[in-house]
């Protein structure tokens, strides 16, 4: 009998639901599903593409062990007992701080949970997640600002936005399911600002376009929150009732003009003005952003700009408003809210706060657990660069290709003792390691996955691993029991009865409660219905109040030089994924998007003869890599775009870090490029 298997997307964190049909064991097809209350039954190539990565040939199907450059095939009990024999010779010699863990924000909450309970109780501090990468500066920044980093409300609501303002995020190309919402609020008459320093086809549904220079992000929106102050656009009762720090605030942007931003972003100072007028005067405005905001060294103080913008202008914690940072990866949310992250035990407890961990030391029955802030994922690479981190232990992520400057990244995974990389196919991390654990993917598996909305969903296994391969949550727990840990849970719902027990915001997530459209957390108990829509009496801080916290301009780490005069900014397009391990395993994305390509404005090639489709070499300070041109407006000139799914963008790509979140500068470096002849 064909069975019909409710999953949720293993790509973005929209968190898009989708059926796998099984007949005889094997999935089939992939089916629509209509009542899904965020993607009501629409799917992206990416999802639809899904099956063929799930069936690859180079599906990783048994442990391996590598000595030289010989990869030899080995049982589970040979890799585990090796796993396992490393860290704890590790944990002898150097003791905890010398362990590293990266956790998967591709694996399901359950998995995330057991995997920073796995590094804790082994008494090491180091674990992270690719957030860091990626929205550790809202977590840093909203959670200052608000209270609560969370997307504020869901995307259904954008239906009733009267004024949408989109910045750094191509939602049209990396959440393009969810930029359905915008078009259905455009046809009830909704302005759309879009604030990019490319023309994405997010931009083509922009009332008013802002091509802004890379990194100048703080200027516009300061300048924006200083016409709504002089044009008396603010909302005074709100500011009164919830806020605090208005008059440092005012002061704080009362020279940044528009002429003023426009000198340093380019964008008009008309379009500042008007642009500001639309979101301060609107009724109901809401705020999309994402890595554009994020991957910077100011990425928190941008941030912290726009939730002052939000604030002022009262346009928080009611239908149609609010501030949503579009998370990535399909659990990335999860991962943090389960305390895989360096500052932070499960459900954001300060990893540094004495009482959080007596906390979780009693509810793990822990004679002693680390204290104090760990090591981000890119510190922990710095380190087994210098030798004090000598083993890692890497689920679901591919760092060679994700972290910047790659050259340094290999280096420094060279050098380690021991490196164990857990994933579904070899990818370039994994070719580095001692030890390949083979995981099961998403389909093979059961268990929860929040989405950016705070949806939290369970996603059913359809089918069964491919040859040995076995689900993290096994694998983490069968580790743990060979180190002596007490892991050991017959499966995702028992993890899960931990989890409502020790993360008040889940507290009411029960499997039993988990039907079609999950809950949204947070949920403090089985009788409440979940909270869709963030700080709506209030804010998640001592005094209920939002704080505004002045931020000023300052350019990104490098600039333009003679011997580097372009700027290199990266990100994605709809057809990959991230570092490309999956979707370049796609042979029918493939046929769509091949090769890596860097853009560049025709007037640009025309200067240095580059024409559309020639084979360039880009190269900045760290490093040299080849694409193919592609000459193209997109791009203002100075500029150029490349996507970093294929091999070779992160050699390029800089050190330079945000000093409060940790977040690599992805988004800015100083670059040449020629032809290679
Ligand atoms: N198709 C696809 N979808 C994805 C992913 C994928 O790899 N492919 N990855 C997922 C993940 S992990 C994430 S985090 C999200 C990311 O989703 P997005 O944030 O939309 O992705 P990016 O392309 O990295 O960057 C967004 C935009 O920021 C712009 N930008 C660059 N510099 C600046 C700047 O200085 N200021 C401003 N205002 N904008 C700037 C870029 O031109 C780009 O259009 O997508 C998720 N969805
Ligand atoms: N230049 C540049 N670099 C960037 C960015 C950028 O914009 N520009 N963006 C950054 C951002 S936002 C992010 S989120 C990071 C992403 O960085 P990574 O998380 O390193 O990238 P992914 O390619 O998504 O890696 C996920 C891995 O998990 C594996 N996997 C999938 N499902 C499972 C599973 O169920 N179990 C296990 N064990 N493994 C699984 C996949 O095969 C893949 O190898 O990249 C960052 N790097
Ligand atoms: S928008 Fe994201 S979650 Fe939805 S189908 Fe596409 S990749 Fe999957
Ligand atoms: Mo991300």
């Amino acid at each position: 009998m064909p069975r019909s298997v409710p999953t949720i997307c293993p790509y973005c964190g929209a968190g898009c639901g989708f059926y796998v049909n099984v007949e005889k064991g094997r999935a089939t097809n992939i089916e629509y599903m209509a009542d899904h209350p965020a993607s009501e039954g629409a799917l992206c190539s990416k999802a639809n593409a899904s099956l063929e990565v799930l069936y690859h040939p180079d599906r990783l199907l048994h442990p391996v062990k590598r000595s030289g450059d010989q990869l030899t095939r080995i049982s589970w009990d040979e890799a585990l007992e090796a796993a396992a024999r490393g860290l704890a010779g590790t944990l002898r010699r150097f003791g905890p701080d010398a362990i590293g863990i990266l956790s998967s924000s591709k694996c399901s909450n359950e998995e995330n949970y057991l995997i920073q309970k796995l590094a804790r109780l082994l008494g090491t501090r180091n674990v992270d997640n690719c957030a860091r990468l990626c929205h550790a500066p809202s977590v840093v920044g909203l959670n200052r600002s608000l209270g609560a980093a969370g997307m504020t409300n869901p995307f259904a609501d954008l239906a009733n936005s009267r004024c949408i303002f989109v910045i750094g995020s191509n939602l049209a190309e990396n959440h393009p399911v969810m930029s359905r919402w915008i078009h259905k609020a455009r046809s009830k008459g909704a302005i759309v600002i879009v604030a990019d320093p490319r023309r994405t086809p997010t931009s083509w549904m922009a009332d008013h376009f802002l091509q802004l220079g890379p990194g100048t992000d703080v200027a516009l929106i300061n300048a924006m929150a200083s016409v709504a102050i002089e044009q008396g656009l603010i909302d005074r009762q709100f500011l009164d009732l919830w806020t605090c720090g208005y008059q440092e605030l005012k002061s704080s942007v009362k020279d940044c003009t528009p002429s003023w931003a426009e000198g340093i972003t380019g964008v008009p100072a008309e379009d500042i003005v008007s642009a500001a007028q639309a979101y301060a005067a609107s009724p109901a405005s809401s705020i999309l952003y994402s890595m554009g905001i994020t991957q910077h060294t100011t990425g928190t103080d941008n941030v912290q700009a726009l939730a002052n913008l939000a604030l002022i202008c009262g346009q928080i914690g009611r239908e149609g408003t609010g501030l949503l940072p579009l998370r990535g990866q399909n659990n990335v949310q999860g991962a943090c809210d389960m305390g895989a992250l360096a500052e932070f035990y499960p459900g954001y407890r300060r990893a540094d706060d004495p009482s959080s961990i007596e906390h979780f030391r009693q509810a793990w029955s822990a004679s002693d657990l680390p204290v104090g802030r760990g090591l981000t994922a890119t510190e922990m690479i710095d380190a087994a660069a210098d030798g004090r981190i000598r083993a890692m232990y890497i689920v679901g992520e591919d760092p060679v290709n994700s972290e910047p400057h790659g050259g340094h990244t290999i280096t420094a995974l060279e050098s380690l003792d021991l490196l164990v990389v857990q994933d579904i196919f070899m990818t370039a991390t994994a070719s580095h390691a001692d030890l390949v654990l083979p995981a099961a993917a998403w389909a093979e598996k059961e268990g929860t996955y929040t989405s950016t909305e705070r949806r939290v969903q369970w996603s059913c296994r359809a089918v069964d691993p491919p040859g040995e391969a076995r689900t993290d949550l096994q694998i983490v727990c069968s580790l743990g029991k060979r180190l002596g840990l007490p892991l050991d849970y017959p499966d995702a719902s028992a993890v899960l009865a931990e989890i409502n027990r020790l993360v008040p915001a889940y507290q009411g997530i029960t499997r039993d409660r988990l039907g079609p459209g999950g809950l949204i957390w947070p949920c403090p108990s089985v009788n409440h219905p979940g909270t869709p829509i963030l700080h709506s009496s209030g804010f998640k801080t001592a005094d209920g109040r939002a704080t505004l916290l002045p931020v000023h301009y300052r350019p990104p780490a490098e600039k333009p030089s003679e011997r580097f005069p372009f700027t290199l900014t990266t990100g994605r397009i709809a057809l990959h994924h991230n570092a490309g391990s999956m979707t370049r395993r796609s042979p029918s994305l493939m046929q769509r998007a091949p090769n890596l390509f860097v853009e560049i404005n025709p007037a640009d090639a025309a200067r240095l003869q580059i024409e559309d489709g020639d084979d360039v070499e880009v190269s900045t300070a760290r490093g040299r890599t080849r694409a193919a041109a592609r000459t193209t407006g997109r791009v203002s000139p100075g500029v150029v775009f490349m996507p970093f799914h294929f091999p070779g963008t992160n050699i390029l790509t800089p050190d330079a870090r945000d000093s409060q979140a940790g977040i690599p500068e992805f988004k800015v470096a100083a670059c040449n490029i020629s032809r290679s002849d």
